[in-house]
């Protein structure tokens, strides 16, 4: 007999919105803002290079080197208050990370287009574990098959933890939110495979 929910897809997702308390996420946004080395990065596009719409940051153990977007990430040493998030996230996540991309969305037009987390070095079934700080933006899932969407609200302070099929049968985006005056920082603590810089 064919169940009438067979069809629909689910979402390995642990959700957490009140992980941190508002005023621990506040002292952490300040904090990582004034403690990261941002760079601006750019991506490739038929016109050229463009910068992208976001400031970035690698941090990690020095082997945990991160190829994305054409974009060879080196780790930076982690700094302490991202140190303390992952020490926090890996409790709750009872796994390891031994990295972290950080993303800051300067305003509600910078942003980040549909993508998976999919490259080799971060294996099968990653465990990727999302922290928000400052502005709340729109997080959108879409299913590779069905076309269905799933959107997160993710307010500072939150975490949301993708696992299992997550990067293999979805994508995910940020997408341009111009009514959005506050900056954002998110970020995804991960495993990525040792191998020398
Ligand atoms: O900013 C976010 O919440 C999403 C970040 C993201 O998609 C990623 O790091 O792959």
């Amino acid at each position: 007999m064919t169940d009438l929910f067979d069809d629909l897809p689910t979402l390995d997702v642990e959700w957490h919105p009140h992980w941190l308390s508002l005023s621990a996420a506040a002292d952490a946004l300040t904090r990582i803002i004034g403690e990261v080395a941002w760079r601006q990065d750019t991506m490739g596009t038929p016109g050229g290079r463009v910068p992208l719409p976001r400031l970035t940051a690698w941090q990690g153990e020095p082997d945990a080197v991160y190829v994305y977007s054409g974009i060879r990430n080196l780790p930076q040493p982690w700094t302490p208050t991202v140190a303390q998030l992952k020490s926090a996230a890996e409790a709750i996540c009872a796994t390891r990370f031994n990295s972290v991309l950080i993303n800051r969305y300067r305003s509600g037009t910078d942003s980040m287009g549909w993508h998976a987390d999919r490259e080799p070095e971060l294996g099968f079934h990653p465990v990727i574990a999302s922290v928000s700080l400052g502005a709340a933006r729109t997080f959108d899932l879409r299913h590779n098959k069905s076309g269905v969407v799933q959107s997160y609200s993710l307010k500072g302070g939150s975490l949301l933890v993708m696992k299992g099929d997550t990067q293999s049968d979805w994508r995910h985006r940020i997408p341009k939110e111009p009514r959005v005056m506050g900056e954002r920082i998110n970020l995804t603590f991960r495993w990525v495979t040792p191998r020398p810089g």
